[in-house]
């Protein structure tokens, strides 16, 4: 494929205004000042930012509780206007890659607003478990189908192959990509489902699929390793839930691979997106929208494309036993795992 084409949802975002913008930079600042020495992961830090989000003014956080409670058939909301303070140069490399004091006040912002949808956390096997991560382009990567890659990024759920993906997913843009065309599109099953006949909706609730997890959860660039067959919809029919990576999900049958291939026929035919600038903060319903990202040409030079992404699931104690200390998700697939076995292929 070679672009998508989309709705553009920026006049859908929701603004804030200076004044506002300058007050959440103040409380970021302060945060950063009195936590500086702490970990991000850090259960005091955490619980301050919780508290501070209430600077957010009362029409985003009536936007975020709604979103968080009901949704909305798009699978995502979109602010615009957070601050995002001075910047150091776009990392290229994860040894580049700045601390979290080098980029307080966009760091802050986001888990504020991330922590009125729910409870951040991260994954040990990804991004050596940053709870808010850099999302920028890297050198040798750019075929990848990752969010290092510049190549276009399929439609995806995050973590699709996970037995717990997080239930939000959030991109705040800190610089857009030099020639203004990275477009990160989302596809909302609400949005969707009108379009798919009963038989594919049929066949999509089938066992009938399966996620090839990401080799960073594998540690093995080598080995495949596949989630059991799953279906992609599960739940109430109105309202479903989705899990599916049009990269990763291999279908089973036949009905299947014509099923999927509909649904991504259909996805493609609803995005809506829109090329992130900075300030501006998307968020993804990860159990109702599937995302994705458009070309671009790096230039690795410090100024490229640069965005943080973080994850928060609504209750963090369905998951307490798989979380160690500072809300990080230990690896799911272990060394003496018998899927990694060449056998199991
Ligand atoms: O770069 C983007 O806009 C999206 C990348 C992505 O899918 C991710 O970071 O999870
Ligand atoms: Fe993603």
């Amino acid at each position: 494929m070679k672009d998508f084409r989309y709705t553009d949802t920026r006049a859908a975002g929701i603004p804030l205004n200076q004044e506002e913008s300058r007050q959440i930079e103040q409380a970021a600042q302060r945060l950063a000042r009195e936590y500086a020495e702490c970990s991000l992961h850090d259960t005091d830090l955490l619980h301050a930012v919780e508290i501070a989000a209430s600077v957010l003014p009362t029409t985003v956080r009536r936007a975020l509780i709604a979103f968080r409670d009901e949704g909305n058939t798009a699978g995502c909301l979109l602010l615009t206007g957070l601050p995002v303070g001075t910047l150091p140069p776009t990392p290229d490399d994860v040894d580049k890659e700045p601390v979290w004091t080098d980029v307080p006040v966009a760091t802050m912002s986001q888990l504020m607003v991330m922590s009125v949808l729910g409870r951040s956390f991260s994954y040990s096997d990804e991004k050596s478990g940053n709870l808010v991560q850099d999302v920028c382009p890297k050198k040798g990567a750019e075929e990848r189908q990752e969010n290092s890659g510049s190549v276009l990024l399929e439609l995806h759920t995050e973590d699709g192959f996970h037995p717990s993906p997080p239930h939000f997913l959030s991109l705040i843009c800190l610089r857009e990509d030099y020639d203004r065309v990275a477009a990160t599109v989302t596809s909302g099953i609400l949005d969707v489902l009108p379009h798919l006949d009963a038989d594919t909706v049929g066949v999509l609730r089938r066992p009938e699929f399966r996620t090839r997890f990401s080799t960073s959860f594998v540690r093995n660039e080598s080995a495949q390793v596949l989630t059991d067959p799953m279906p992609l919809l599960t739940g109430p029919e109105e309202n479903p839930q989705l899990r599916v990576d049009f990269h990763g999900t291999v279908p089973s049958t036949p009905r299947a691979h014509a099923a999927l291939d509909r649904l991504k026929q259909a996805m493609l035919a609803t995005l809506r997106g829109t090329v992130l600038r900075p300030g501006d903060l998307i968020i993804v319903d990860n159990r109702r929208a599937v995302h994705g990202r458009s070309g671009f040409t790096p230039r690795y030079d410090g100024g490229d494309r640069w965005l943080r992404r973080s994850f928060a699931l609504t209750d963090l104690r369905s998951v307490s036993d798989q979380l160690t200390e500072g809300r990080i998700h230990r690896p799911v697939v272990t060394p003496d795992d018998p899927r990694l076995s060449p056998a199991a292929a």
